[in-house]
């Protein structure tokens, strides 16, 4: 059996530490990760919270899709569910606050060989990051968003997040929520996302399939994943969650993922509602229409190298 040596950073040293990893079946077939190959340090989260299952689901997704090292991609802002990066042996980042997403789509618009992968939180993606997930849905920048949405600010011990409902008490709202929340999937449509699909945590099959279903979606994806915070919301999903008493409900065998107007009406249905895709087109990606730009550039300047265009850019803007 032979081996590639990569050179992944070893966050805890500080250093590069090499990584030997398998890489090739007796036939010669480059072989698929392991977990123990993907998995990084052990998740610092709260024991039964629901991020867990969220981040085994990744790694099954990685091994059963066959996705090298040095194509795995995965990015996050901050929150408890954006500590995601540090868990996965490979590339990513664990980014500011709130800007997740333009930093994954300065990587989707130059690394086309690559599907890179997010993970927030929802405050991470409603609060403060709102601005950057409409304008990404928008520009239908190919990448895969995935919200693990626990209805709370978790790492910073319970304030009330923008998809709380209305009564919750916090540490920021003792007497109850009063500000009406959000709902991720009516803002997804809205914004012009092309792919737009709910799940929780606690139907694993369910998750790797929509993980899979949006990682083949070509462009701008969108995942609600509903992922308890055991320490600040304790049973919130119960009602969709048939082991405690709740039910989950598929999306309708009958619904058109086409149909603009039927998403937003299943987006609208109280809790529980309807889990699977709602909403999914296609139409051309930002990453498409710039690659077309580039190379209508590249035919006028043959001979030159990319470096080599931007300067001459540069110069004629003096
Ligand atoms: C610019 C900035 N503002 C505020 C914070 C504090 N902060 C860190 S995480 C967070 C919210 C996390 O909530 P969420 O995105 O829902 O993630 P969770 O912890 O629930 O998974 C806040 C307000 C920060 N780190 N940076
Ligand atoms: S505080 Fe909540 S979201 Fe954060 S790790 Fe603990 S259970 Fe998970
Ligand atoms: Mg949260």
């Amino acid at each position: 059996m032979s081996t590639l040596t990569t050179e992944i950073p070893d966050r805890n040293a500080g250093n590069l530490a090499v990584v030997n990893a398998p890489t090739q079946s007796a036939n010669g077939e480059r072989k698929g990760l392991t977990k123990k190959e993907i998995a990084a340090d052990h998740p610092t989260w709260c024991p039964g919270c629901g991020d867990f299952s969220v981040l085994a689901l990744y790694f099954k997704l990685i091994e059963k899709r066959k996705i090298w090292h040095e194509k795995i991609t995965t990015v996050a802002g901050i929150g408890c569910s954006s500590r995601f990066p540090y868990f996965v042996q490979a590339h990513g980042a664990h980014y500011i606050h709130g800007r997740a997403l333009p930093f994954a789509s300065g990587i989707s618009l130059s690394r086309p060989d690559l599907h890179v992968f997010v993970f927030g939180g929802d405050g991470d993606a409603f609060s403060i990051g709102g601005n950057h997930f409409n304008h990404t849905a928008r520009k239908n920048i190919k990448l895969t968003y995935c919200v693990m949405d626990n209805w709370v600010y978790g790492l910073t011990k319970k304030q009330t997040s923008p998809t709380s409902p209305l009564g919750f008490k916090s540490k920021t709202d003792g007497w109850g929520a009063v500000d009406y929340p959000i709902n991720p999937m009516k803002q997804a449509i809205a914004a012009g996302a092309t792919f737009v699909a709910r799940t929780t945590s606690t139907n694993p099959n369910h998750v790797l399939a929509m993980m899979e279903a949006a990682m083949d979606h070509d462009g701008f994806s969108f995942i609600e994943c509903l992922s308890e915070c055991v320490e600040f919301y304790e049973g919130a999903f119960d009602a969709s969650n048939p082991r405690k008493g709740g039910v989950f409900n598929e999306v309708p065998k009958t619904h058109d993922v086409t149909d603009e107007l039927a998403a937003y009406k299943l987006a609208g249905e109280p809790f529980p509602g309807s889990f699977g895709i709602f909403y999914k087109v296609s139409k051309p990606t930002k990453n498409a229409k710039e690659a077309e730009i580039n190379k209508s550039f590249q035919s006028k300047v043959t001979g030159l190298k990319d470096w080599q265009i931007l300067q001459k850019n540069f110069d004629r803007m003096k």
